[in-house]
């Protein structure tokens, strides 16, 4: 076991998919693995034996705390926050942007993992005059709702405290109680898919649009499509007081194609703006006619379409059977692999959230790696000065949501094996509650060759395979899908993974027109040139028991021995650690030159060979943004500025360009904000914040093969 984890720390880690030729976008996972930890296989100590007197307490909740709301308490949520409404007109006009669960307290989290809910841990309490804390009961959960009032364009956020009534397995229901409500001045929440829905059937009936769609030679509307977009924002114009959109326009082929692609027909040269709160058309212009790229024939990616219906027919079938079962154990939402143990979270926004992440080492026990792990931004600024591309610098989670953009998967298709699927539930914009059924997915996978040793004198080998275990939820954004996935393997590595899929954003060119900005990828259709970025937040705990703040953050790179007498033969080099000690020295770069990574590591544990214990972050390939610095958009994305951060834990803190990135007119909000308390970290609970970004070059497809990052 020791051996092969050292093995896996050697190896460089790539992502699990090919990279196509195709594109010129580099694609690496961000990989965080264990630093040469000697793990020890000795049978459990007294640790576990010492508890056996502890009482064991009812328990007082029939879902943990960290559970994503429940469609029941989403439900009683929101009607308590609409009930709280003073008028009838007041409650009418509540819109329901997000109702996600108040996370507790770390130490509450603690206490529930040890006395609440399987397995008994109670090595985990916390003590008080070294005895562990035993409480009698959990606090009641609370949900914090997201409201947008629609008549009086204010943004509110409620916290209701949600209590169950009898326990949900006797069809129990909960009562919600308003514990704290309060109006957030001039920003604008995220849009909603009904708004969008809406948006786009205003701008179909807007009569200048159809006499614009006219002269395009565009008669029937049932063509057309309208993706609204968020503004951003460039100028006063574009600032919360109102909510706008500025959608893009594409047409459909007559075809009978079931999903033409409607995407590799842009209809350039009609400026719409769209003011969402009352949802009407307030500027058209129909600006320049650029003749809509003919209907290519390699335009939609069915089988049907493209090869006749027939998908590789020279594939033979390869089957992924497991007849015992899965290996892994699930309760709930708690997930138990091998050593690996974490628990299954979801919200609108980010989507996957993965708590409580441990390792179960031998004689050392449960060894925490992290509290909480996920996907909480990501950013695509387009590179090409010409409207409406520059505009285009979408923040897929703070303006529309990752979590609820999610689709349901299908098995045989998006997984193979044995799957355990979590269904997510959010809010409709009126409040309805829904359901995303078969959301995240949960499976395992083999992962070819873990570790190989063959000795050459015997030509006895000895080899491990890889088996891996992978959480994913996939979500579309408009023409783009995403894939989210983290990866847990045997070596004690965790990867995470973002693979970007689906259809391109695309624009059209005037005959003769050549772009620098892009690629010509069909006849009059281009492709610009634009970045993905996402941002990881990791709250790290590693070794550390609850309470316990003892993470550091070390730079290591790699150094050069300068000649001497102590090197004739300048073959020297060596690793050189210097520690992050504040928030604004931990604001780093990647440096392939140097083989640059971080160590998060615990101060007060040491391993067999007497040093501290840590996880290595391994950024893969990476960049900056490519946009001069006084790029608008970077006034809302500071936080793009730089691939790691690290700040020391603090609950608000969650969203990197604050908590409503759409239209913000404040600059740097968020983590560039944060940062600048400079707060000591040299020895507290340390959040990482690993930015890491793909530039997107396409070079002929019009769907976008798929990427991992
Ligand atoms: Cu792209």
């Amino acid at each position: 076991m020791a051996t092969s984890q050292e093995k896996a720390t050697l190896s460089p880690t790539a992502s699990g998919n090919p990279i196509s030729s195709k594109t010129s976008a580099a694609a690496m996972a961000t990989v965080i693995h264990p630093v040469l930890d000697p793990l020890s296989d000795s049978p459990p100590s007294a640790t576990t034996k010492t508890t056996a007197a502890t009482p064991v307490m009812a328990r007082a909740q029939t879902c943990h705390p960290l559970d994503p709301l429940m469609a029941a308490e989403i439900a009683v949520a929101v009607s308590t926050v609409r009930a709280a409404g003073k008028t009838p007109e007041v409650r009418d006009s509540m819109r329901f942007i997000e109702v996600v669960l108040v996370e507790p307290d770390k130490n509450v989290v603690a206490l529930a993992d040890a006395y609440f809910f399987p397995p008994f841990q109670p090595s985990l309490l916390p003590k008080t005059k070294g005895r562990p804390v035993i409480p009698t009961k959990l606090p009641p959960r609370q949900a914090r709702l997201v409201v947008y009032n629609k008549r009086s364009n204010e943004t509110s956020i409620w916290t209701v405290e949600l209590n169950e009534v009898h326990a949900a397995t006797r069809g129990g229901h909960h009562r919600g109680k308003v514990i704290s409500s309060k109006v957030v001045p001039d920003v604008q929440p995220p849009m909603d898919a009904e708004e969008y829905a809406e948006c786009e059937a205003v701008v179909k009936d807007f009569p200048p649009f159809r006499e614009a769609m006219r002269k395009r030679g565009i008669v029937d509307m049932d063509l057309v499509m309208v993706d609204p977009w968020c503004v951003g924002y460039h100028s006063n114009a574009d600032a919360p007081s109102r909510r706008l959109a500025k959608p893009l326009i594409f047409c459909r082929t007559e075809s009978d194609c079931p999903v033409e692609n409607g995407y590799a027909r842009p209809v350039e040269g009609i400026h719409v703006l769209v003011d969402m709160q009352n949802m009407v058309v307030i500027e058209f212009e129909d600006r320049k006619l650029v003749p809509l790229p003919p209907a290519d024939p390699l335009r939609n990616y069915t089988a049907g379409e493209t090869r006749g219906g027939v998908d590789r027919s020279d594939v033979k079938p390869l089957q992924i059977i497991q007849p015992e079962g899965p290996s892994f154990r699930v309760n709930g939402h708690f997930v138990n692999w091998q050593k690996w143990n974490f628990r299954i979270g979801f919200t609108p926004r980010e989507g996957l959230v993965i708590y409580s992440v441990a390792y179960l080492d031998g004689s050392r026990g449960r060894r925490p790696v992290a509290h909480r792990l996920s996907f909480v931004e990501m950013v695509v600024p387009y590179g090409d000065p010409n409207d409406p591309h520059y505009r285009k610098n979408a923040f897929d989670a703070g303006e529309d949501g990752l979590g609820k953009n999610a689709h349901s998967l299908k098995k045989g298709c998006d997984c193979l094996g044995y799957i355990k699927y979590f269904d997510a539930h959010f809010t409709n914009f009126t409040g309805g509650v829904e359901t995303i059924e078969n959301c995240v997915c949960l499976h395992e996978e083999d992962h070819g060759i873990l570790w190989k040793h063959q000795d050459w004198r015997t030509g006895l080998a000895e080899v491990r395979r890889s088996r891996r275990l992978t959480v994913s939820f996939i979500c579309t954004v408009a023409n783009y899908e995403y894939g989210f996935f983290w990866h847990f393997y045997q070596d004690g590595k965790i990867e995470a993974e973002v693979k970007l899929t689906g259809v391109l954003s695309l624009g059209a060119l005037q005959p003769g027109e050549v772009r620098k900005y892009g690629t010509m990828i069909a006849p009059g259709l281009y492709a610009p040139v634009h970045q993905h970025f996402f941002v990881a937040r990791m709250d790290m705990a590693v070794d550390c028991k609850p309470g316990e703040a003892f993470n550091q953050v070390v730079e290591m790179n790699v150094k050069v021995e300068d000649p001497g007498k102590d090197n004739v033969h300048n073959n020297a080099f060596y690793p050189e650690e210097e520690l992050l000690r504040t928030e604004l020295q931990a604001m780093r770069d990647c440096n392939p030159l140097s083989a640059r990574h971080w160590i998060i590591r615990n101060t007060r544990t040491v391993n067999r060979t007497g040093q501290l214990t840590g996880y290595k972050l391994l950024p893969g390939s990476n960049c900056l943004p490519l946009a001069g610095s006084e790029a608008k958009f970077l006034r809302r994305a500071a936080f793009l500025k730089h691939n790691l951060w690290v700040t020391a834990y603090s609950r608000d803190e969650m969203y990197p360009g604050g908590e409503f990135p759409n239209q913000n007119p404040r600059s740097g909000e968020g983590l560039a904000t944060w940062v600048k308390q400079n707060r000591p970290i040299e020895e507290t609970d340390i959040v990482l914040w690993s930015v890491y970004s793909l530039l997107h070059r396409v070079t002929t497809f019009q769907v976008v093969l798929t990427i991992s990052l």
